[in-house]
């Protein structure tokens, strides 16, 4: 189960992510019994928010998470038993801004019964589309987009992930969104993340705007699992509604409250107005369910 769980944290974690058409919830639903389920949702939440931060949006490569997937305009193919299914356009890459991230870069897979070193042979068909604004490199709070609709299967699982995330620059202004579906299944487990946020970023100098600022976060976050996790039986399907007050950050800088948030809150509300929030203090981090506190 230790894999089950393992590629649950980091498919969670993918829905950092999109900006785009028609997937994703927008609206609240379901809603929690307990703590422990409090404390399981969590867990999503918790790598959701670490994927999130101004830190990982400052670079492309921070996002994009299929083995063999590279945003890199100077080694544009990382090597993989997928290679000869996988077809990269352009062959070579275009980075007008200089800042490493390839101009545009769409993998088309066709891949049947493909194995990797010590992996057993996965299936993978369709595509993964990338592109940089290169006219403002990544330090500077360049954009960028990453589209998905891609399928992964094999004898014992199967995966698909839809949607889009997109960094968008306004002025000074930053904007995350993030529109995207993945699903998981194996033989005794079931798992749906789906995401609909935006997360804005206003920092204090645009010219380093990664270093401190202000930060928003709203939208719509589902976590659905069904089947059995660590022995446990799992069923439920929430959508929680994202939202964040006073956020501030600081990455560098001489407060002393650097590396997080150091202001501010997060907080995900359930259909029945269930709050787990996220209440940050210099570099601390306190958690609560409906004011109780919670490890
Ligand atoms: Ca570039």
């Amino acid at each position: 189960m230790k894999k089950t769980i393992g590629l649950i944290i980091f498919l969670s974690s993918l829905l950092s992510s999109c900006g785009g058409a028609v997937i994703g919830p927008t609206a609240a639903s379901g809603a929690i019994t307990s703590t422990t389920e409090a404390q399981t949702v969590k867990t999503g939440f918790d790598a959701l928010l670490a994927r999130i931060t101004p830190a990982n949006l400052q670079s492309p490569g921070n996002i994009a998470t299929v083995p063999g997937v590279t945003t890199s305009a100077i080694s544009p193919k990382a090597a993989s038993a997928f290679d000869a299914c996988t077809t990269i356009t352009p062959t070579t890459a275009v980075d007008a801004d200089g800042d490493g991230v390839a101009a545009s870069k769409k993998y088309e897979y066709n891949c049947i019964g493909v194995a990797e070193p010590g992996h057993p042979a996965e299936n993978r068909l369709g595509t993964i589309t990338i592109s940089d604004d290169d006219t403002v490199p990544a330090s500077q709070g360049g954009a960028y987009s990453f589209a998905y609709d891609v399928q992964f299967s094999s004898s014992h699982y199967q995966s698909t992930w839809e949607g889009e995330f997109s960094l968008t620059r306004d002025q000074g202004k930053l904007t995350y969104g993030s529109r995207f579906k993945a699903f998981f299944s194996e033989s005794d487990y079931a798992g749906t993340w789906e995401s609909n946020y935006t997360y804005e970023l206003n920092p204090t100098d645009p010219a380093s705007p990664w270093d401190a600022g202000t930060a928003a976060m709203s939208g719509f976050y589902r976590l659905q699992a069904s089947g059995t996790v660590s022995n446990q039986h799992v069923d439920y399907d929430y959508t929680w509604e994202m939202s964040s007050g006073n956020l501030e950050y600081e990455q560098t800088g001489t407060s002393g409250c650097v590396n997080y948030y150091k202001n501010g809150y997060i907080q995900f509300k359930d259909a029945g107005n269930n709050l787990i929030r996220y209440e940050f203090t210099c570099s601390a981090v306190s958690y609560s369910l409906n004011g109780t506190a919670i490890p």
